[in-house]
Protein backbone atom coordinates (compact mmCIF):
# COMPACT_ATOMS: atom_id res chain seq x y z
CA UNK A 1 0.00 0.00 0.00
CA UNK A 2 1.16 3.72 -0.30
CA UNK A 3 -0.28 6.86 0.73
CA UNK A 4 -1.38 8.22 -2.33
CA UNK A 5 -3.19 11.64 -1.48
CA UNK A 6 -4.22 11.00 1.64
CA UNK A 7 -5.62 7.60 1.19
CA UNK A 8 -3.83 4.44 1.10
CA UNK A 9 -4.00 2.83 -1.71
CA UNK A 10 -2.90 -0.59 -3.30
CA UNK A 11 1.07 0.37 -4.41
CA UNK A 12 1.51 0.43 -8.12
CA UNK A 13 5.17 -1.65 -7.22
CA UNK A 14 3.71 -5.13 -6.88
CA UNK A 15 5.00 -8.54 -6.83
CA UNK A 16 3.06 -9.58 -10.25
CA UNK A 17 4.96 -7.52 -12.39
CA UNK A 18 8.04 -10.27 -11.64
CA UNK A 19 5.41 -12.70 -13.15
CA UNK A 20 4.50 -10.81 -15.95
CA UNK A 21 8.17 -10.24 -16.70
CA UNK A 22 8.90 -13.94 -16.20
CA UNK A 23 6.40 -15.17 -18.09
CA UNK A 24 7.82 -13.21 -21.10
CA UNK A 25 10.95 -14.46 -20.68
CA UNK A 26 9.26 -18.04 -20.67
CA UNK A 27 8.00 -17.28 -23.56
CA UNK A 28 10.96 -16.34 -25.51
CA UNK A 29 13.32 -19.25 -23.77
CA UNK A 30 15.65 -17.35 -21.44
CA UNK A 31 16.67 -18.72 -18.90
CA UNK A 32 16.78 -16.82 -14.84
CA UNK A 33 19.65 -17.60 -12.77
CA UNK A 34 19.14 -16.97 -9.01
CA UNK A 35 22.41 -14.43 -7.62
CA UNK A 36 24.58 -15.31 -5.15
CA UNK A 37 24.63 -13.96 -1.43
CA UNK A 38 27.00 -10.82 -1.20
CA UNK A 39 27.89 -9.25 2.75
CA UNK A 40 26.40 -6.31 3.75
CA UNK A 41 29.63 -4.49 3.37
CA UNK A 42 28.77 -4.25 -0.30
CA UNK A 43 25.97 -2.25 0.32
CA UNK A 44 28.35 0.23 2.23
CA UNK A 45 30.51 1.12 -1.56
CA UNK A 46 27.04 3.09 -2.01
CA UNK A 47 25.14 3.92 1.08
CA UNK A 48 25.96 5.23 4.37
CA UNK A 49 26.53 2.76 7.65
CA UNK A 50 24.44 4.50 9.42
CA UNK A 51 21.10 4.13 7.08
CA UNK A 52 21.89 0.89 6.25
CA UNK A 53 21.46 0.16 10.15
CA UNK A 54 18.47 1.83 9.91
CA UNK A 55 16.79 0.00 6.99
CA UNK A 56 17.97 -3.14 8.52
CA UNK A 57 16.47 -3.07 11.86
CA UNK A 58 13.65 -0.50 10.92
CA UNK A 59 10.19 -3.20 11.27
CA UNK A 60 12.05 -5.15 13.89
CA UNK A 61 12.09 -1.72 16.09
CA UNK A 62 8.47 -0.88 14.91
CA UNK A 63 7.45 -4.26 16.26
CA UNK A 64 9.53 -3.64 19.82
CA UNK A 65 7.12 -0.31 19.98
CA UNK A 66 4.30 -2.46 19.66
CA UNK A 67 3.22 -1.59 16.41
CA UNK A 68 2.55 -3.48 13.37
CA UNK A 69 1.43 -2.72 9.56
CA UNK A 70 2.87 0.20 6.81
CA UNK A 71 5.40 1.95 8.49
CA UNK A 72 4.81 5.46 6.68
CA UNK A 73 6.74 8.34 8.05
CA UNK A 74 4.37 11.88 8.83
CA UNK A 75 7.23 13.86 9.57
CA UNK A 76 10.26 15.23 7.62
CA UNK A 77 13.90 17.64 8.68
CA UNK A 78 12.40 20.18 5.72
CA UNK A 79 13.94 23.60 5.03
CA UNK A 80 15.65 25.39 8.01
CA UNK A 81 15.47 22.15 10.36
CA UNK A 82 18.29 20.13 11.25
CA UNK A 83 19.47 17.26 9.77
CA UNK A 84 23.01 17.79 11.32
CA UNK A 85 21.73 14.89 13.95
CA UNK A 86 19.43 11.64 13.73
CA UNK A 87 17.14 11.82 16.25
CA UNK A 88 16.65 8.62 18.92
CA UNK A 89 12.35 8.76 18.32
CA UNK A 90 11.83 5.84 15.59
CA UNK A 91 8.65 7.72 13.61
CA UNK A 92 11.43 10.91 13.76
CA UNK A 93 14.54 8.64 12.03
CA UNK A 94 11.97 6.80 9.63
CA UNK A 95 11.55 10.52 8.58
CA UNK A 96 15.06 11.36 8.57
CA UNK A 97 15.96 8.67 6.10
CA UNK A 98 13.46 9.12 3.47
CA UNK A 99 11.82 11.74 1.15
CA UNK A 100 7.85 11.01 0.73
CA UNK A 101 5.00 9.06 2.17
CA UNK A 102 4.63 6.69 -0.76
CA UNK A 103 7.61 4.09 0.30
CA UNK A 104 6.15 2.24 3.26
CA UNK A 105 8.63 -0.42 5.06
CA UNK A 106 6.74 -3.46 5.79
CA UNK A 107 8.18 -6.37 7.27
CA UNK A 108 9.81 -8.09 4.06
CA UNK A 109 11.60 -4.84 3.04
CA UNK A 110 14.72 -5.53 4.04
CA UNK A 111 15.29 -8.65 2.95
CA UNK A 112 13.44 -8.21 -1.06
CA UNK A 113 15.84 -4.68 -1.15
CA UNK A 114 18.61 -6.89 -0.17
CA UNK A 115 17.51 -9.56 -2.77
CA UNK A 116 17.30 -6.81 -4.93
CA UNK A 117 20.82 -5.70 -5.00
CA UNK A 118 22.45 -9.25 -4.63
CA UNK A 119 20.71 -9.78 -8.64
CA UNK A 120 22.09 -6.22 -9.44
CA UNK A 121 25.29 -7.06 -8.02
CA UNK A 122 25.38 -10.71 -9.25
CA UNK A 123 24.77 -9.59 -12.81
CA UNK A 124 27.60 -6.80 -12.78
CA UNK A 125 29.97 -9.57 -11.89
CA UNK A 126 28.89 -11.34 -14.92
CA UNK A 127 29.75 -8.39 -16.95
CA UNK A 128 32.99 -8.20 -15.06
CA UNK A 129 33.70 -11.87 -15.90
CA UNK A 130 33.53 -10.69 -19.64
CA UNK A 131 29.84 -11.34 -20.79
CA UNK A 132 28.62 -8.98 -23.71
CA UNK A 133 25.39 -8.05 -21.35
CA UNK A 134 23.20 -9.02 -18.15
CA UNK A 135 19.87 -8.65 -16.90
CA UNK A 136 18.95 -8.04 -13.52
CA UNK A 137 15.11 -8.44 -12.45
CA UNK A 138 15.64 -6.01 -9.19
CA UNK A 139 12.14 -5.46 -7.57
CA UNK A 140 11.92 -3.65 -4.90
CA UNK A 141 13.62 -0.66 -7.72
CA UNK A 142 16.77 1.61 -6.91
CA UNK A 143 17.10 4.45 -8.40
CA UNK A 144 15.68 6.87 -6.21
CA UNK A 145 17.56 5.97 -3.34
CA UNK A 146 20.15 7.79 -2.19
CA UNK A 147 23.38 7.67 -0.33
CA UNK A 148 21.40 7.51 2.62
CA UNK A 149 17.71 8.37 1.81
CA UNK A 150 14.56 5.78 0.28
CA UNK A 151 11.90 6.66 -1.56
CA UNK A 152 9.81 6.12 -4.20
CA UNK A 153 9.71 2.36 -3.43
CA UNK A 154 13.47 2.01 -3.93
CA UNK A 155 15.81 1.52 -0.56
CA UNK A 156 18.90 0.11 -2.16
CA UNK A 157 20.37 1.52 -5.00
CA UNK A 158 20.52 -1.61 -7.30
CA UNK A 159 22.12 0.46 -10.31
CA UNK A 160 24.36 1.83 -8.45
CA UNK A 161 25.64 -0.75 -6.70
CA UNK A 162 26.61 -2.28 -9.84
CA UNK A 163 27.93 0.51 -11.21
CA UNK A 164 30.36 0.67 -7.79
CA UNK A 165 31.21 -3.23 -8.45
CA UNK A 166 32.63 -2.73 -11.67
CA UNK A 167 34.44 0.54 -10.90
CA UNK A 168 35.34 -2.04 -8.19
CA UNK A 169 36.78 -4.86 -10.84
CA UNK A 170 39.05 -2.66 -12.26
CA UNK A 171 37.17 -1.16 -14.67
CA UNK A 172 38.15 2.55 -14.89
CA UNK A 173 35.10 4.67 -16.17
CA UNK A 174 31.18 3.10 -15.87
CA UNK A 175 28.53 5.29 -17.65
CA UNK A 176 24.88 5.23 -16.24
CA UNK A 177 21.96 5.89 -18.59
CA UNK A 178 18.51 5.74 -16.63
CA UNK A 179 15.77 5.51 -19.44
CA UNK A 180 13.44 5.35 -16.61
CA UNK A 181 10.27 7.77 -16.70
CA UNK A 182 11.11 9.16 -13.42
CA UNK A 183 14.15 11.42 -12.93
CA UNK A 184 16.87 9.04 -10.97
CA UNK A 185 17.59 11.56 -8.03
CA UNK A 186 18.91 8.77 -5.80
CA UNK A 187 21.83 7.98 -8.59
CA UNK A 188 22.59 11.65 -9.06
CA UNK A 189 23.00 11.91 -5.94
CA UNK A 190 25.41 9.31 -5.44
CA UNK A 191 27.65 9.90 -7.82
CA UNK A 192 27.31 13.59 -7.91
CA UNK A 193 30.81 14.81 -7.30
CA UNK A 194 32.80 11.83 -9.25
CA UNK A 195 33.63 11.79 -12.51
CA UNK A 196 34.78 7.97 -12.86
CA UNK A 197 31.20 7.30 -12.88
CA UNK A 198 28.68 9.49 -15.42
CA UNK A 199 25.39 9.48 -15.03
CA UNK A 200 22.88 10.07 -17.96
CA UNK A 201 18.99 10.68 -17.27
CA UNK A 202 16.07 10.98 -19.64
CA UNK A 203 13.05 11.34 -17.86
CA UNK A 204 10.04 13.22 -17.11
CA UNK A 205 10.09 17.34 -16.64
CA UNK A 206 10.74 17.59 -12.65
CA UNK A 207 8.66 20.99 -12.87
CA UNK A 208 5.21 18.21 -13.25
CA UNK A 209 6.53 14.88 -12.39
CA UNK A 210 7.62 12.56 -9.36
CA UNK A 211 10.34 13.36 -7.99
CA UNK A 212 9.45 17.12 -8.24
CA UNK A 213 12.55 18.42 -6.52
CA UNK A 214 15.54 17.22 -9.01
CA UNK A 215 16.26 16.36 -12.14
CA UNK A 216 16.32 19.69 -14.31
CA UNK A 217 18.71 19.77 -16.87
CA UNK A 218 20.72 22.75 -15.05
CA UNK A 219 22.16 20.18 -12.67
CA UNK A 220 25.32 18.71 -14.17
CA UNK A 221 27.69 17.52 -10.98
CA UNK A 222 29.86 19.18 -8.55
CA UNK A 223 33.43 19.15 -7.91
CA UNK A 224 35.29 16.46 -9.75
CA UNK A 225 32.16 15.84 -11.35
CA UNK A 226 30.86 18.81 -12.61
CA UNK A 227 30.11 17.93 -15.75
CA UNK A 228 29.61 14.30 -15.18
CA UNK A 229 25.91 14.51 -14.79
CA UNK A 230 23.94 15.16 -18.20
CA UNK A 231 19.72 15.66 -17.05
CA UNK A 232 17.38 15.30 -20.19
CA UNK A 233 14.06 16.41 -18.94
CA UNK A 234 11.25 15.54 -21.47
CA UNK A 235 7.70 17.17 -21.33
CA UNK A 236 4.41 14.43 -20.98
CA UNK A 237 3.18 12.92 -24.02
CA UNK A 238 7.08 12.68 -25.34
CA UNK A 239 6.48 10.22 -28.48
CA UNK A 240 9.19 8.04 -29.75
CA UNK A 241 10.53 11.03 -31.96
CA UNK A 242 11.13 12.79 -29.15
CA UNK A 243 12.63 10.25 -27.40
CA UNK A 244 15.12 9.34 -29.81
CA UNK A 245 16.31 12.30 -30.58
CA UNK A 246 17.02 12.70 -26.35
CA UNK A 247 18.66 9.30 -26.93
CA UNK A 248 20.94 10.51 -29.38
CA UNK A 249 22.56 13.39 -27.42
CA UNK A 250 22.87 10.98 -24.50
CA UNK A 251 24.86 8.51 -26.25
CA UNK A 252 27.10 11.49 -27.71
CA UNK A 253 27.87 12.54 -24.16
CA UNK A 254 28.43 8.56 -23.32
CA UNK A 255 30.43 8.02 -26.67
CA UNK A 256 32.82 11.49 -25.36
CA UNK A 257 33.18 9.53 -21.89
CA UNK A 258 34.28 6.35 -23.44
CA UNK A 259 33.43 4.16 -20.27
CA UNK A 260 34.16 0.52 -19.90
CA UNK A 261 30.51 -0.74 -19.24
CA UNK A 262 27.49 0.79 -19.70
CA UNK A 263 24.63 -0.16 -16.72
CA UNK A 264 21.08 0.98 -17.87
CA UNK A 265 18.71 1.71 -15.16
CA UNK A 266 15.18 0.19 -17.36
CA UNK A 267 12.51 1.33 -16.59
CA UNK A 268 9.59 0.75 -19.12
CA UNK A 269 7.28 3.32 -17.54
CA UNK A 270 7.77 5.66 -20.38
CA UNK A 271 5.05 3.09 -21.97
CA UNK A 272 1.94 5.26 -22.89
CA UNK A 273 -0.64 3.12 -21.36
CA UNK A 274 1.91 3.09 -17.99
CA UNK A 275 -0.68 4.20 -14.95
CA UNK A 276 1.08 6.99 -13.18
CA UNK A 277 3.58 8.15 -15.77
CA UNK A 278 3.21 10.82 -19.23
CA UNK A 279 5.06 9.43 -22.27
CA UNK A 280 3.53 7.45 -24.95
CA UNK A 281 6.61 4.48 -26.20
CA UNK A 282 4.72 1.52 -27.75
CA UNK A 283 6.04 -2.08 -27.31
CA UNK A 284 7.76 -1.83 -30.43
CA UNK A 285 9.50 1.21 -29.45
CA UNK A 286 10.77 -0.99 -26.80
CA UNK A 287 12.33 -3.02 -29.49
CA UNK A 288 13.99 0.14 -31.31
CA UNK A 289 15.58 1.71 -27.68
CA UNK A 290 16.96 -1.64 -27.09
CA UNK A 291 18.54 -1.67 -30.35
CA UNK A 292 19.91 1.96 -29.62
CA UNK A 293 21.65 0.72 -26.03
CA UNK A 294 22.70 -2.57 -27.95
CA UNK A 295 24.22 -0.53 -30.71
CA UNK A 296 26.37 1.67 -29.08
CA UNK A 297 28.87 -1.60 -28.40
CA UNK A 298 29.52 -1.42 -24.77
CA UNK A 299 29.23 -4.54 -22.02
CA UNK A 300 26.00 -3.52 -20.97
CA UNK A 301 24.49 -4.54 -17.63
CA UNK A 302 20.40 -3.61 -17.87
CA UNK A 303 18.78 -3.49 -14.28
CA UNK A 304 15.09 -3.22 -13.82
CA UNK A 305 13.19 0.21 -12.40
CA UNK A 306 9.73 1.11 -13.04
CA UNK A 307 6.89 -0.36 -15.37
CA UNK A 308 3.46 -0.38 -14.05
CA UNK A 309 1.86 -1.46 -17.08
CA UNK A 310 1.53 -4.69 -15.61
CA UNK A 311 0.05 -6.52 -18.26
CA UNK A 312 2.26 -5.46 -21.43
CA UNK A 313 5.25 -5.24 -18.89
CA UNK A 314 6.67 -8.47 -19.82
CA UNK A 315 6.97 -7.62 -23.62
CA UNK A 316 7.87 -4.48 -23.10
CA UNK A 317 11.38 -5.53 -21.19
CA UNK A 318 12.19 -8.60 -23.59
CA UNK A 319 11.61 -6.20 -26.26
CA UNK A 320 14.43 -4.12 -25.21
CA UNK A 321 16.40 -7.37 -24.12
CA UNK A 322 15.84 -8.65 -27.46
CA UNK A 323 18.63 -6.45 -29.07
CA UNK A 324 21.00 -8.72 -26.89
CA UNK A 325 19.79 -12.21 -27.33
CA UNK A 326 20.09 -12.22 -30.92
C1 LIG B 1 9.35 4.66 -9.07
B1 LIG B 1 10.14 4.39 -10.34
C2 LIG B 1 3.05 9.41 -3.98
C3 LIG B 1 3.19 9.09 -5.41
C4 LIG B 1 4.60 8.83 -5.69
C5 LIG B 1 6.05 7.35 -6.72
C6 LIG B 1 6.47 6.90 -8.06
C7 LIG B 1 7.74 6.12 -7.95
C8 LIG B 1 8.22 5.62 -9.26
N1 LIG B 1 1.78 8.99 -3.49
N2 LIG B 1 4.73 7.92 -6.74
O1 LIG B 1 10.89 5.49 -10.80
O2 LIG B 1 9.41 3.82 -11.41
ZN1 LIG C 1 9.75 5.24 -12.78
Amino acid sequence: MELHRGELVPSFETPARVEHILAAFARAGWAVETPGEYDDAVLARVHDADYLAFLRGAYEAWQAEGRDGYMIPGAFPACGMRRDRVPDNLHARLGYYTFDAGSPIVAGTWRAARAAAHCALGAADVVAAGARSAYALCRPPGHHAGRAVFGGYCFLNNAALAAQRLRDAGLARVAVLDVDYHHGNGTQDIFWERDDVLVVSLHGDPNTEYPFYLGYADERGAGAGTGFNLNLPLPRGTDWAGYSHALEQAFARIAVFAPQALVVSLGVDTFQDDPISGFALSTSDFLRLGERIAAAGLPTLLVQEGGYAVAEIGDNVAGVLAAFVA
